[in-house]
């Protein structure tokens, strides 16, 4: 379930081959920049829910770069989900709580999410998703 786990090292090997590949002029250079991110906490995008629906209902995220999705469903009077099929994500928090998790996503595009109890995608608890390249 914990996508970030597996793919981390992915992108360690793939900043790594990044750095090797540039002239050795600007290598120095290069590997700050190619490597400050590693080092920096992901950054928390923050999804509130309610009866029924999700604010903001579209996310913008940066392909290759871990981020915390929060779900803070401390507003909400009854427990809810963030659902995201298309990668097998999920978050659920009780009333008045807050969950959150590190997502990781490679591939760029459109990814829907839900609440998956009973009832409340039907009554409007959809989003967006969306990965892009950067
Ligand atoms: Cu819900």
């Amino acid at each position: 379930m914990e996508k970030s786990g597996c793919h981390s090292p992915f992108i360690f090997v793939t900043a790594f081959s990044l750095v090797v590949a540039i002239p050795s002029v600007t290598r120095a250079q290069a590997q700050v920049s190619a490597l400050e991110p590693l080092n920096a906490e992901p950054a928390e995008v923050r999804i509130v829910s309610t009866e029924f629906r999700f604010s903001p209902a579209t996310v913008l995220i940066a392909a290759g770069r871990a981020v915390t999705l929060v779900l803070d469903n401390r507003g909400a009077e009854t427990e809810h989900g963030l659902f995201v099929p298309g990668l097998g994500f999920r978050l659920q928090a009780k009333a008045g709580e807050i969950a959150r998790k590190n997502i990781l996503v490679e591939k760029s595009g459109k990814y829907d999410y839900d609440c998956d109890l009973p009832g409340h995608r039907d009554a409007g608890m959809t989003g967006t998703l969306i990965v892009v390249d950067r």
